[in-house]
């Protein structure tokens, strides 16, 4: 396959990118809003976005990507789905920011509690950090106990008790945990490996009166993707119940992305607490957490658990997340975007072995991952078997030939209903092509 060079009409003489990215150096650190965009694990110049539709962005050369990160999630529709941005302009003229109740919240909260039936209650905030840190502390109010359990390469924002041994842009920089939060702050979080059932059982063994909460991506996004085995899910949602500890399910990336009902839903898992982002606001900032009556009335003003925010509920992003949802709730919305995903998983393991690379891939709905590995990593230590000097050689065969992955190894790979057989098609043969600088 040739370098797409459709949109470079000038042939790409000057580069543009290079200059915005000196420009942002000297006022923005390492040039980015959030590090994992500044290319450093994978070397070279981020692509600075000029504009994006359907399955692709547009970078200031003009160059045309198959989009494979849609925002690091939200993008399930594709960039500018009409309904979506219909309703979003149509939100606009009626006012950005109220700071007040809106009929639309309650919309948007019933759709969300319709389609996830372990909660009963939602709260809307504006990231998944927020909605991770705020269910954290609604655990802890409610249990009235300190300690809190997650897994080693789960990512679940960047609140201070949950930056340990996590994964995203913490793994790719090689500082699983980061400068800046004292030992005090995280000297009650437990961190266990994932998918580890013996663990698991020692932890609640010894400290089980002690656990306010577990958290836990059942499919983790944040070490590529990794899920936990059923077993182990199941397990960690009975240890909860025995120890009078929440189960909290962190679906920012699943949620409405792997299913209509989340990992949960596949899973038959009902977790106390779930945490929501990305999909819920459609690439508009939202997210939320919730769950049943009884623990969500702890909250502010009901409740002692305090919680806020100035811009939660946002009528255009609310906007946004509803236009969205009622898309991905049409009935073969899921079924389509599986199909669409395995055709791309199973086209990159054949390319892959063709050239006698080793190759593990998995997908679930419209969210991916691949390693170079011969198999599927059961947990972080497995998935840091990877050898970041292949992937880097990977992901710019690709970004030259027109399609843009997660510049980490460490993320997971989304795609949206915007997606094309022809675009899962080039991709795998880029990929072909790509593969071929590759190390056997
Ligand atoms: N932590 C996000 C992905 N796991 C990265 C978000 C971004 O860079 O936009």
């Amino acid at each position: 396959m040739k370098p797409n060079t459709e949109s470079h009409p000038q042939g790409a003489a000057v580069d543009r990118n290079q200059p915005l990215f000196e420009r942002a150096r000297a006022v923005i650190p390492g040039g980015v809003n959030s590090p994992v965009r500044a290319f450093r694990a994978v070397g070279g110049i981020p692509r600075f976005i000029e504009r994006a539709q359907g399955a692709y962005l547009w970078d200031a050369n003009g160059q045309r990507f198959i989009d494979y990160i849609g925002s690091w999630g939200p993008m399930i529709l594709g960039h500018g789905h009409p309904a979506v941005i219909d309703a979003v302009q149509r939100a606009i003229t009626d006012g950005l920011s109220y700071g007040a109740p809106t009929a639309r919240e309650i919309e948007l909260s019933e759709a969300i509690l319709a389609l996830l039936p372990s909660m009963e209650m939602v709260r809307l905030v504006s990231s998944g950090t927020e909605a991770a840190m705020s269910a954290l502390r609604l655990a802890r109010g409610a249990t009235g106990r300190k300690m809190i359990v997650k897994f080693e390469g789960c990512y679940h924002g960047h609140a201070d008790a949950l930056l340990v041994k996590a994964g995203s842009g913490l793994a790719t920089f090689g500082h699983p945990t980061s400068a800046g939060v004292p030992e005090e702050v995280v000297e009650h979080t437990l961190v266990l490996e994932y998918n580890n059932l013996t663990q698991l059982e020692e932890a609640f063994a010894l400290h089980g009166k002690e656990i306010a909460g577990l958290i836990i991506e059942a499919i983790a996004g944040n070490m590529n993707f990794v899920r936990a085995t059923p077993a182990f899910a199941r397990r960690c949602r009975e240890l909860c119940t025995q120890h009078g500890a929440l189960l909290i399910f962190d679906e920012v990336m699943t949620g409405f992305r792997v299913c209509l009902h989340g990992v949960q839903g596949l899973l038959g898992i009902r977790p106390d607490l779930t945490v929501l982002g990305k999909v819920i606001g459609g690439g508009m900032p939202l997210a939320a957490f919730g769950g049943p009556r009884a623990l969500m009335e702890q909250l502010a003003p009901l409740g002692p658990v305090y919680q806020a925010g100035t811009l939660s509920g946002n009528p255009v992003a609310t906007a946004c997340g509803l236009a969205t949802l009622r898309e991905v709730a049409k009935p073969g919305f899921f079924e389509a975007l599986a199909t669409r995903t395995r055709a791309l998983i199973d086209g990159l393991r054949t390319a892959a072995q063709a050239e006698g690379l080793a190759f593990s891939a998995d997908s679930e709905g419209g969210m991916f991952g691949f390693f170079l590995l011969p198999e599927l990593p059961a947990n972080y230590s497995a998935v840091m078997k990877s050898d970041g000097m292949q992937f880097k050689t990977l992901f710019h065969g690709l970004l030259e030939r027109g399609v843009y992955v997660a510049p980490a190894l460490y993320e997971a790979g989304f795609v949206s209903a915007a997606h094309s057989n022809e675009d899962i098609a080039q991709t795998v043969a880029a990929a072909r092509e790509s593969f071929k600088a590759l190390k056997r």
